[in-house]
């Protein structure tokens, strides 16, 4: 029995010898190798080339190395067996480290503060809100979703959520669906998208959306950090609404062309910050764990944690 890693542009050798040590009964192949197709029961895939996963007999799920699972669905062929992704306490800590620090950084003009160092100006008068006068909004309330938002309310912050089915949260009002999406917009003066990408929500984080933020907020305007997905949002609307004031500032840490291209107005904005798609980097360590940990329970007949819906999409 083996396990084929169909890693895109990650070091395979390194992810086999993780493999190798934690499941010690099953040979660990790779794309671009030769290897016996009927062997495969499991792939570990991120990227893989479409149809490159077909044509194997046995195989009896496919595992995601990260939290989202889009990359696995632009193959087309994919083929239909159980599909999981990571559900991880290091990389919801590591996202959730993000949210709060971006959160604060706008709460305490951080960018306005850096603009003046760089002038070198002494400027004291004005009145920052305090948290609890600032309202976040979470769209997408899921594992990241949730864990961030208990975090920004220790932080002080108002917070709640959107989902696509709504949820009872302890501590938190959940808004539902598209039917309750202009409500938590117009409570929201800072946006936070941990959404998954996928046919509903592409392209999500556009004017119509953006526009729909609030206009009463002590931050004056409002603000969007996207750590979800680079294809939720539409970038040159977000300029746009930069530009006409509708949006103050943004955060982004994911792009619609990654790397983000060195064109892009995006980059010398003096209103945004980027990070390089490093808002919750992956512990190499932590995520072979829980995939070994996923195959082990699958082989024990069991439905491990991180079954994707593949009727939505994430
Ligand atoms: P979950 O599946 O746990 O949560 C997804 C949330 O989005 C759920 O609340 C779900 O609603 C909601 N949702 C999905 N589709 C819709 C829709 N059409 N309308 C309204 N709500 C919707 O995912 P995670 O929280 O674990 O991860 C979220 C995403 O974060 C990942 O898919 C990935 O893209 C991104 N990510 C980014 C990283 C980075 O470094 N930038 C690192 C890790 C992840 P419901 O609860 O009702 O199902
Ligand atoms: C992701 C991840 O899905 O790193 O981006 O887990």
């Amino acid at each position: 029995m083996s396990v084929l890693l169909a890693l895109h542009d990650w070091p395979v050798e390194i992810w086999r010898e993780r493999f190798a040590a934690l499941l010690l009964d099953m040979d660990i192949v790779a794309l671009g190798e030769p290897f016996d197709r009927r062997s495969v029961h499991y792939a570990v895939a991120w990227g893989h080339p479409p149809r490159s996963l077909s044509g194997l007999p046995n195989l009896a799920a496919i595992l995601s190395p990260g939290a989202g699972v889009d990359h696995l669905f632009r193959d087309p062929d994919l083929p239909s067996v159980p599909v999981f992704r990571i559900i991880d306490t290091d990389l919801t800590t590591r996202m959730s480290e993000y949210v709060v620090l971006h959160c604060l950084l706008h709460l305490r003009g951080l960018l306005r503060d850096q603009a003046n160092q760089r002038l070198h100006r002494w400027e004291t008068d004005y009145l920052q809100p305090a948290a609890g006068d600032v309202r976040v909004g979470l769209l997408g309330f899921g594992v990241l979703g949730q864990d961030a938002a208990r975090k920004l309310a220790a932080v002080g912050f108002d917070v709640a959520g959107w989902s696509y089915g709504g949820k009872e949260v302890e501590g938190f009002r959940v808004y539902a669906g598209a039917a309750q999406l202009p409500a938590f917009l117009a409570r929201t003066d800072i946006l936070v998208s941990l959404l998954p990408l996928t046919n509903e929500t592409r392209g999500i984080l556009n004017r119509k959306l953006l526009s729909g933020l609030a206009r009463d907020g002590r931050l004056g305007r409002p603000v969007l950090i996207n750590a979800g997905r680079g294809g939720l949002q539409n970038e040159t609307d977000i300029l746009e609404l930069l530009g006409d004031g509708t949006l103050g500032a943004a955060s982004l840490d994911v792009f619609e062309t990654e790397p983000l291209p060195v064109d892009s107005p995006l980059w010398d904005h003096p209103s945004v910050v980027i990070t390089p798609h490093n808002a919750a980097v992956s512990n190499p360590d932590a995520i072979a764990r829980r995939i070994a940990d996923q195959i082990i329970a699958i082989e024990a007949g069991e439905v491990p944690e991180g079954l994707v819906d593949r009727s939505r999409g994430y």
